[in-house]
């Protein structure tokens, strides 16, 4: 394989005088089968980094220098992976800071991952054998393990335990699928997002534990922007995954409240109880037909319909109404087996009431979520990549 590891530097010179020898001279003659290309991505850094590269690249043929003006730590990665795809044909890049807070020794364990099938490689700081600094306070300290166990939390991806290391070696024909020019952060997020994508094209992942050192020279570039927008595009992306749940949530909330709305000014102005009843519920189903058709399952239309508005109105008048079944079937049995009333701590409500939420909440939402995804707003198209397998050591 070619891999081509990415550095993005900025006011590095210190660091990556230093670096640049140990790659070539102590690490890359351990990596016997692959040819090893180094790519520096500085940010025209005023401390002269750039020149430092220029005088190695006399000297190191696998030595390459891009350069660009400063917009961020994803920015310039972003730049190194596009450039080591589409110019260097790498097949696989590994991003790695120049500022020796990743143990250059660890590179030949991430390779070797990759060797034994994994796609996707994260030098991980929380698995067993990884480690975040020491010397780091209780803030940093705090805010790192947060943040993934965060992330963990918010994505239910308690398989991987490292969510926002920067150590990793990545298969470029998973990055090839990722619209890098359009990614939400240019910044230190840009890490979070492409292993959201990466996960979702069911890459093979696999944690390396890494220890990572406290930085000795130069300055840190992390800034507290970075935590804030790092937060908004975990939320973001979790949003975007379940976009249709939550608009098709929404859109029962709203014909929920228009049910009783309708039912209740019709039985004001005179109609009789179960007409009025009637007449609210079919409200609310083609209100959510409507809204659901135009909002909600919008994105169908990209795919051809089988069957006009019409047919899908029958099919989702059908579908509401044996909702409106298992409402009355599970009420049915419910009286049947347990009595008119419950007493539960002294208190008595009626078991109908008491059957009817849970019966919506675990039976009915689902079904219709199911339904309308399967009969009336067929979407084989949206069939999800196979989960992300985590290989095991
Ligand atoms: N080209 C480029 N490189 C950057 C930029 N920001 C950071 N870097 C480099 O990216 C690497 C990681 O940045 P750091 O500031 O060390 O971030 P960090 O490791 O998360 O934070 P510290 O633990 O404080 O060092 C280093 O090699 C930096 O020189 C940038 O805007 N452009
Ligand atoms: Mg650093």
């Amino acid at each position: 394989m070619k891999i081509v590891i990415i550095s993005p530097t900025y006011n590095e010179k210190a660091n990556i005088e230093k670096m640049i020898p140990v790659l070539e001279e102590e690490i890359f003659p351990m990596i016997k089968h692959h040819d090893m290309q180094i790519l520096i991505a500085d940010d025209k850094s005023p401390d002269g980094t750039a020149e430092v590269i220029k005088e190695y690249q006399k000297k190191y043929k696998n030595l390459h220098l891009i350069t660009g003006e400063k917009q961020g730590l994803g920015a310039a990665y972003v730049r190194g992976m596009k450039y080591s795809m589409e110019q260097l044909h790498a097949d696989a890049v590994m991003e790695f800071d120049a500022d020796f807070q990743h143990d250059p020794h660890d590179i030949p364990r991430l390779i070797a991952a990759m060797d034994a099938g994994a796609d996707y490689v994260i030098g991980s700081r929380y698995v067993p054998g990884g480690a975040i600094p020491k010397e780091w306070g209780i803030d940093r300290k705090f805010l790192s393990v947060f943040g993934s166990l965060f992330i963990r939390v918010v994505w239910l991806n308690f398989k991987i335990h490292d969510m926002t290391s920067g150590f990793k070696l990545t298969k470029t024909s998973y990055l090839k699928k990722i619209d890098l020019d359009h990614l939400l952060s240019k910044n230190f997020s840009y890490k979070i997002q492409i292993l959201h994508e990466v996960i979702k094209q069911g890459a093979k992942v696999q944690e390396v534990p890494i220890v990572f050192n406290e930085r000795t020279q130069g300055g840190s570039k992390i800034s507290q922007n970075d935590q804030f927008e790092s937060l908004y595009i975990v939320l973001r992306l979790a949003l975007d995954d379940h976009k249709r749940i939550i608009k098709f949530l929404f859109v029962g909330g709203t014909g929920f409240i228009l049910q009783y709305m309708v039912t209740y000014m019709l039985i004001i102005s005179g109609v009789e109880q179960f007409i009025a009843a009637m007449l609210g519920g079919e409200a609310a189903i083609l209100s959510n037909f409507f809204l659901n058709n135009i909002w909600t399952f919008k994105d169908t239309d990209k795919i051809k319909q089988k069957g006009s508005l019409i047919e899908r109105l029958v099919k989702f008048n059908t579908a509401s109404l044996l909702s409106i079944g298992l409402q009355g079937l599970a009420t049915f049995i419910a009286v049947l087996l347990l009595g008119e009333d419950l007493h539960v701590l002294g208190y008595t409500i009626h078991t109908a009431l008491a059957i009817l939420f849970p019966t919506i909440i675990l039976l009915v939402i689902p079904l219709n979520y199911f339904i309308y995804n399967k009969i009336v707003w067929k979407t084989q198209y949206l069939k999800k990549s196979k989960p992300a397998e985590i290989l095991t050591k």
